[in-house]
């Protein structure tokens, strides 16, 4: 039987949450992590569909080995992923986005769907507000201009990995809802591989 098979990575700089995101939504009760230091697999099946979410170290002592992996890798989608617990983790991470987005092979660059993962919703004191500030081209409009020439539409979502949601229109949604949006998206563009069970 074959299946249809949506690979999603997951960049981004260090600590932002790639890995308590791949492993809340792989239904692990999450307590602690530890920093990526290779890219890992996690294989999920979510609907009737395999998920392989690569979880790649963002720390830049592992640069040279992620980059080397990215060049060969084929991603339907991408998540990049910031952190909005403080005003200067937000800019930090988000700044290095378009590092990021230059390692990525050609034909991902054109073809994969492309989000930003707003993370750590969560935290009482977290940015989210900003975040939406700047995403919107509020604030910080050089730093927003320069990353839209990478991430042209700039779409993004809201979420807190550690609890498993997603913020919609100020609505609290499971991760798992928001994956499914994504797997929809990228299915009606014709972006899956077939995997054979
Ligand atoms: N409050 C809160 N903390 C989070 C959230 N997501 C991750 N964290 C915390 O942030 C820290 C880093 O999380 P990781 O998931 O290891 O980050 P990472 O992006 O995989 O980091 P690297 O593997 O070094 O690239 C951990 O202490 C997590 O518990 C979240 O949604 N809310
Ligand atoms: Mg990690």
């Amino acid at each position: 039987m074959r299946v249809k098979n949506i690979i999603i990575g997951l960049l981004g700089e260090g600590a932002t949450g790639k890995t308590t995101f791949a492993l809340t939504l792989s239904g692990q009760k999450v307590s602690r992590t530890l920093m990526t230091v290779a890219p890992t697999a996690h294989v999920l099946k979510i609907s009737d569909v395999f998920v392989t979410l690569w979880d790649f170290p963002g720390q830049r002592i592992f640069r040279i080995a992620v980059e080397n992996k990215l060049r060969s890798s084929d991603f339907h989608v991408i998540f990049f992923f910031i952190d909005a617990s403080g005003m200067s983790r937000l800019i930090e991470t988000l700044s290095a986005l378009p590092q990021w987005y230059k390692m990525l092979s050609d034909d991902v660059k054109n073809k994969a769907l492309k989000y930003i993962i707003i993370n750590k919703a969560d935290i009482p004191t977290s940015v989210i507000n900003e975040a939406i500030a700047i995403m919107e081209g509020k604030k910080y409009t050089t730093l927003i201009e320069a990353l839209k020439e990478y991430i042209p539409d700039l779409e993004y979502f809201i979420i807190s990995a550690k609890y498993g949601f997603a913020l919609i229109d100020s609505r609290k949604i499971n991760l798992v809802t928001l994956i499914n949006l994504v797997i929809d998206r990228a299915v009606e563009r014709g972006l899956y591989a077939y995997q054979y069970i």
